[in-house]
């Protein structure tokens, strides 16, 4: 080979090596959460959850290791595990009843339990994604599910109850700080506050607001729990209900891509599955939908979300939900909690199998696809580093 052939070469070789490098950079760059300030933890999160999902989806359930069917605080037990043989890889805990000082939250879970539980969970390389049912400003008996209007507007900066909404955030960021792993680092959470906003049953839902209002909410929520509590563990979930039917539906309120980690929603289902396979149509369309938004922001995209209470379709799990996320290379998906029967509703309520539930065969079918991650799945990805 000539000289000139040589020369030509290493300059080739070169320029090959500065694109991999800045194309190395373009991508580390899109992988970055959108906290510019978040802790190495939460990052390697966001960075790990973007190449997971070409793996599969994480199982996450609602409660999980606090109470299952028959049993309450019972030291390592999940209805999961006994059904499927494995933990979770996604953990939901719930923060309503904290704005107010109660030390049990909404369901009745003590923040001191859920505290260790949420430690418990991410030590065996667990996600933890936490929502909030915070209760109406208005303060009524109604909770969360109060559709009053106004509300929103009233705890805004400027409105009359601002400084209540700012204590209530004191007290949440008191929670989340406290959340801590074994060399005191910052547990990474994905938070998903004012979920199913496109719904009309929350004092944040849909006719309760605006959606400039809502995105303002967000947005001072975010400033405030980032920029005047320095909490740098937290990705933010944005979520609906599943009753959009196009991009601008879904995105109506959305508060910005600057403050946003994922994008959600979520969707039960009610009616027979064997006779009503709408759950499965509109639920793989709306995640179809969301994944393009997604791909487009570069965000990480979820069925926060789903269940069929008490699961009575022996096939539920490869036969319905499967079906229903179908190829969508969603992050995660979370069955709401198996709280048993429940006194009020006189009727039982959980949407995780328990060992000898009728779906546990099929849970466990679900269990061994390859792309539906549980524990230990996961456990090997050390989605924290
Ligand atoms: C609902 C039900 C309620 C619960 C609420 C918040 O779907 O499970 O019993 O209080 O979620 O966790």
């Amino acid at each position: 080979m000539g000289r000139h052939w040589k020369h030509l070469t290493g300059t080739l070789f070169l320029f090959y090596l500065g694109m991999l490098f800045a194309c190395g950079d373009a991508f580390s760059q899109a992988d970055l959460p959108s906290n510019e300030n978040a802790t190495k933890e939460t990052a390697s999160l966001y960075r790990n959850l973007k190449k997971l999902a070409s793996r599969g989806f994480m199982f996450g359930h609602q409660d999980d290791l606090a109470y299952g069917v028959e049993w309450k605080y019972k030291e390592n037990r999940s209805d999961v595990k006994e059904a499927a043989g494995d933990y979770p890889a996604l953990y939901g805990w719930e923060l309503g009843g904290i704005e107010r000082e109660n030390p049990n939250n909404l369901d009745g879970v003590p923040f001191d339990k859920m505290r260790q539980f949420i430690r418990q969970g991410y030590e065996r390389g667990g996600v933890i994604s936490i929502s909030w049912h915070a209760t109406s400003p208005f303060g009524n008996e109604k909770g969360a599910w109060d559709t009053a209007h106004g509300s929103v507007a009233s705890i805004l900066p400027g409105g009359r109850n601002h400084d209540l909404y700012k204590s209530w955030l004191d007290r949440v960021a008191s929670f989340l700080s406290s959340l801590k792993g074994a060399k005191g680092e910052a547990i990474p959470i994905l938070f998903r506050p004012f979920h199913e906003h496109s719904g009309n049953w929350f004092w944040w839902g849909r006719n309760a607001c605006s959606a400039d209002q809502y995105a303002t909410l967000w947005r001072f929520t975010v400033y405030y729990l980032q920029t005047q509590k320095k909490l740098n563990n937290l990705l933010f979930v944005y979520n609906t209900s599943g009753d959009f039917r196009n991009r601008d539906e879904f995105l109506e309120g959305y508060p910005g891509d600057d403050i946003i980690d994922v994008l959600s929603f979520d969707a039960y289902q009610y009616n027979d599955p064997q006779k009503d396979n709408g759950f499965v149509v509109n639920t793989n369309k709306s995640l179809a939908l969301i994944g393009e938004i997604a791909k487009e922001k570069n965000k990480l995209f979820a069925l926060a979300e789903t269940g069929y209470e008490a699961i009575p379709y022996a096939s539920w799990w490869t036969e319905t939900l499967g079906k229903a996320i179908g190829d969508n290379k969603i992050s995660y998906v979370l069955v709401w909690r198996n709280h048993g029967y429940n006194e009020s509703m006189k009727k039982m309520h959980y949407y995780a199998p328990y060992k000898g539930q009728v779906s546990q065969p099929d849970f466990v079918k679900f269990y061994e696809q390859d792309k539906t991650l549980f524990e230990k799945d996961i456990n090997s990805e050390k989605l924290y580093q």
